[in-house]
């Protein structure tokens, strides 16, 4: 029975004989020279890992005592390594693990293991690997009373109420999980966020989490609430040009650092969705993030400060604000701050495309904001596979310093030598039994981390590597169910926001609501978006329109700037529409739109056929979990199809093409 715990760190009995046998010839020992309790989780992880997958109790030794047949854990200052980088390699059926820091030993050890469990020949493993990006974090939306903000896996994992006295056993396989997949720290608190965590009562429960996940090599970060010099410091103002609030925050940063001698950094929404910040005194972001910045420094902790922000404006268009803010300021940001940028320009929608932010701010250090909570994805009932999204996004050209300029690369830090480089993924774990809900979901906690740490490795690569870890080694089995992650997202897509549709939605975030215009903000209107009439439909955001796209570089405009020649998956993003107008598919907009309305809703029958026929070599509970799951979604995805559809047709007022029928 598996109910999931266990992530992709299961360690099951390898089934083939021979195959343990090749590997035991290379086990016979753990070699572990060194006191670091980083280190020595690396030995024990691999004396568990062994256990489980070769059956057998490999002693952890000091020295090899001249015995050939171990893994030798080691590290070398002088390897050429980034600092986290570690190297594999089998000499004479000797494994050395080699890593710059102990760090680098502990991902080494993970990336062993995933050689044995994905039944790789290790004879002449030969494998060097550095992380591309320093930072590499979780951000945890959560709150002092346990919920999570856009959480679906049930509660907070930390129990707040039990720390610093009680440590939950799940605090260790939570970090056990990040490690194994190079992720180097969690922002533990929501980014709307109470300045509760900022008193000593929580900051030794924060404390407690960070001395658990220390050993794995994680660091602990706080979203912090920018007037917390008034709310809690009893001043009056939080203006971050004040004296006595830059004495406020240099004490209390002082304080966090007697409770977490290695604490991260601050993260910080300001002056977004209604939360304060620099702007209330007539100060810029750069004034917020530089002030915070300044009490950081003298302890190397650094300042993420999200360029997530617009105005409650009915008539400006969204896409533009997040660079009309930040462009500007581009340069004026202290050496330790990091400006955090989610990959779409919207809100973390099925398909945006990337931020223009990217291709424009070459001396501010960008990090990466990805959702891997599915908020707009079906929340913890739809299958959808996101190593695809972050891909998208990842490899798109910005253009800024000519082609192949690619938006990973201005991330790495490579492009403009950022000193500073950062990603982070908004967590799905909660306190369900599985972490992640839909157990197919543990695949985005996977694969954020796997590109975190390499931004080169393909989604399938990583799709087959997770399944192999979590599901089955079967081939057949564990290529049809890769298949299907794979293209999940693009079905969900065409039933939810098909050819570049965006945001049809007031709060929830759940289900259609298309026709929904009663909202606190008239820039949260569903028809604020979607932009439906009877003439047509989609966002102008070319010269005629917004002009949006002047953001981006003019090689990037001219991809998107032509409606006959932009790619169709970014149609409606950029240009209305006529619903008559011919598309390069030869069909009509309207006709267009309901083909992948129909054939998205269609397509999760694909999904629940391709599930069925894994049956056999997938866990039984598994097995049912998903496919419940895969039953609401194909109920729910006709919803969707037939909301949109008869919303749409009483502007476009037109039949359902053949071979389509029309809803009940
Ligand atoms: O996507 C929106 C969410 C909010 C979230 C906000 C943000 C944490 O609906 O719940 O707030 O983005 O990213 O700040």
């Amino acid at each position: 029975r598996d109910d999931g715990y266990r992530l992709w760190l299961k360690y099951d009995l390898i089934k083939d004989a021979t195959k343990r046998a090749a590997y035991a010839r290379s086990t016979q020992l753990i070699v572990l020279n060194s006191t670091s309790p980083i280190q020595k989780t690396a030995a024990e992880e691999l004396q568990t890992g062994l256990q489980g997958l070769l059956g057998k109790t490999v002693p952890i030794v000091a020295s090899a005592g001249g015995k050939t047949g171990g893994i030798t854990l080691t590290t070398n200052a002088a390897a050429s390594l980034n600092s986290e980088g570690y190297q594999l390699s089998n000499q004479q059926n000797t494994i050395t693990i080699t890593g710059k820091t102990d760090a680098g030993v502990l991902y080494g050890a993970f990336a062993l293991l995933r050689q044995f469990q994905t039944l790789q020949p290790i004879d002449r493993l030969s494998l060097t690997s550095n992380p591309k990006i320093q930072h590499r974090m979780l951000n945890h939306w959560d709150n002092t009373d346990g919920s999570i903000e856009r959480g679906y896996a049930g509660q907070s994992l930390w129990k707040w109420y039990e720390l610093p006295e009680r440590i939950d056993p799940r605090y260790r396989d939570y970090a056990r999980a990040n490690a194994s997949i190079g992720i180097n720290g969690t922002v533990v608190n929501n980014v709307n966020a109470s300045s509760r965590f900022l008193t000593a009562e929580y900051l030794q429960k924060v404390a407690a989490l960070a001395n658990v996940f220390r050993s794995y090599g994680i660091k602990v970060y706080l979203s912090v609430y920018f007037p917390a010099p008034k709310t809690i410091g009893g001043l009056k103002t939080a203006d971050p040009l004040d004296p006595e609030v830059n004495k406020w925050w240099a004490d209390k940063v002082n304080e966090i650092y007697k409770f977490i001698p290695d604490f991260g950094g601050f993260l910080v929404k300001a002056n977004s969705e209604g939360q304060p910040g620099p702007q209330d005194y007539g100060r810029n972001h750069a004034d917020g993030a530089n002030m915070l910045a300044k009490a950081l420094a003298p302890h190397k902790g650094i300042v993420i400060w999200r360029a997530f922000v617009y105005k409650a404006d009915g008539k400006a268009d969204r896409f533009k604000a997040a660079y009309d803010e930040f462009n500007p300021l581009d340069g004026q940001f202290a050496k330790n701050v990091i400006v955090q940028v989610k990959n779409g320009p919207i809100d973390f929608q099925p398909r945006e495309p990337f931020s223009p932010i990217f291709g424009t701010m070459p001396k501010t250090p960008l990090g990466m904001e990805f959702q891997i909570t599915q908020e707009y994805l079906g929340f913890a009932t739809h299958l959808v596979y996101e190593a695809p999204i972050f891909k998208e996004c990842l490899d798109a050209d910005t253009y800024v310093s000519g082609k192949g300029s690619t938006v990973a690369k201005v991330v790495d830090g490579s492009l403009h030598q950022y000193p500073l480089t950062a990603i982070a993924g908004v967590a799905n774990t909660g306190s369900d039994r599985n972490w992640t809900g839909h157990p197919l979901a543990q695949a985005n906690w996977y694969a954020f981390g796997r590109l975190a740490w390499d931004h080169t490795l393909s989604s399938e690569a990583i799709a087959n590597e997770w399944v192999k870890m979590t599901l089955t080694t079967e081939l057949s089995s564990a290529k049809t169910i890769t298949d299907l992650l794979l293209k999940s997202r693009e079905i969900y897509v065409n039933y939810n926001t098909p050819l570049g549709l965006s945001r049809p939605w007031t709060g929830v975030h759940f289900a259609p609501e298309p026709w929904q215009n009663r909202s606190s903000r008239p820039d949260w209107t569903a028809v604020y978006y979607h932009r439906a009439d009877s003439l047509g439909i989609g966002f102008e955001r070319t010269a005629k329109g917004s002009n949006a796209l002047a953001q981006y570089r003019p090689e990037v405009q001219q991809q998107w700037n032509n409606p006959a020649t932009c790619p169709l998956p970014y149609l409606l993003w950029f240009h209305h529409v006529l619903w008559t107008q011919k598309l390069s598919t030869g069909r009509t907009l309207w006709d267009e739109l309901c083909t992948r309305f129909y054939t998205g809703a269609d397509s999760v029958g694909w999904l629940q056929k391709q599930w069925a026929s894994v049956r056999k070599d997938v866990d039984s509970e598994t097995f049912a979990n998903v496919a419940g799951r895969l039953e609401t979604q194909q109920k729910e995805a006709i919803w969707w199809r037939d909301a949109w559809v008869l919303y749409l047709q009483e502007f476009a007022r037109q039949p359902i093409p053949a071979p389509f029928k029309k809803p009940e």
